[in-house]
């Protein structure tokens, strides 16, 4: 049992198409435990610390925009192996080449709109979550059906 944590957000696009509750239910359904939650207009300067690693990419500047041109879901997950069970929830970068079943698979098009974030790495993890939200948002409770997640 490796429990992690992990930052996720739903892009502007995931919100503005509809599928915030899509996208948390599959999550939720999964197993993994939402210990933190806000809808976040995003503000250029933390879109680029956010997308720091990538500012010299050429997709820097128009994924900064993308992210700050509606608000944002941002969210914390827990659970075993959370980080690259989320990464294979939502599926490889590209939605074309993510696999159907996937959330990128199942409703992107394009690489620059690709519905939703997921922290890569345990260093990007807590970089991130420390990014997006202060220690006191983030709840500590037991979910009443951990028992029967677990083995
Ligand atoms: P990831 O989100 O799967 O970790 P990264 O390579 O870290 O992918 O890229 C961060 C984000 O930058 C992507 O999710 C996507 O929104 C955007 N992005 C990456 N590569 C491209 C590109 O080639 N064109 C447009 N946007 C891109
Ligand atoms: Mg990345």
């Amino acid at each position: 049992m490796q429990n992690e944590r992990t930052f996720v957000m739903i892009k502007p696009d995931g919100l503005q198409r509809g599928l915030i509750g899509e996208i948390i239910s599959r999550f939720e359904k999964k197993g993994l435990k939402l210990v933190a939650m806000k809808l976040v207009s995003v503000s250029k300067e933390l879109a680029e610390k956010h997308y720091g690693i990538h500012k010299d990419k050429p997709f820097f500047v128009p994924t900064v925009k993308y992210i700050t041109s509606s608000p944002v879901v941002a969210m914390i997950l827990e659970g075993n192996n959370a980080i690259d069970l989320v990464r294979t929830m939502m599926g490889k970068t590209n939605p074309q080449d993510a696999a159907m079943g996937s959330i990128r698979g199942d409703f992107g098009q394009f690489i620059g709109r690709n519905i939703v974030h997921g922290s890569d790495g345990i260093d990007t993890a807590e970089f991130e979550i420390n990014l997006w939200f202060k220690p006191e948002e983030i709840a500590n409770y037991t979910r009443i059906d951990e028992v029967w997640l677990r083995e």
